[in-house]
């Protein structure tokens, strides 16, 4: 019965994964040395259970949002997490710096003009919805 649940439960985070905009980031973050094994797959999902413990999910998300890979949510990440929500190449320069301050100006509390792991864990404490 155990067994059972948790392979549904996985199909049903399969689903949702492929309609996800960042699911190269995904694979990406939980992948080892590009290879993306049941193993990884199975740590993927527990990660977006429900019952996975919100920490764990703020650590993951951080690591998909840093495009760049630095260490920080920079501009550039938040430019193209914002291209990527919007599904769209399409949006004009003027919105997406509006978006990427207004996001910088909300979570940057010490003014570097990049998020870092604990900006963007206060962030989210402050909204989870933001989290799906
Ligand atoms: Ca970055
Ligand atoms: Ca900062």
């Amino acid at each position: 019965m155990g067994q059972c649940l948790r392979h549904q439960m996985l199909w049903e985070d399969l689903e949702e994964y492929q309609a996800n905009p960042f699911r190269d980031r995904i694979c990406k973050v939980f992948s080892h040395d590009d290879v993306f094994s049941f193993e990884d797959l199975l740590g993927m999902a527990s990660v977006f259970s429900e019952q996975a413990c919100p920490s764990l999910k703020i650590e993951y998300a951080f690591r998909i949002y840093d495009f760049n890979e630095n260490g920080f949510i920079d501009e550039e990440d938040l430019q193209r997490i914002v291209l990527r929500l919007l599904n769209s190449d399409d949006v004009s320069e003027d919105l997406l710096n509006d978006l990427t301050r207004h996001v910088l100006s909300e979570s940057d509390l010490d003014n570097d003009n990049m998020l870092s792991f604990s900006e963007f864990e206060h962030a989210m404490s402050k909204s989870p919805d933001f989290m799906k």
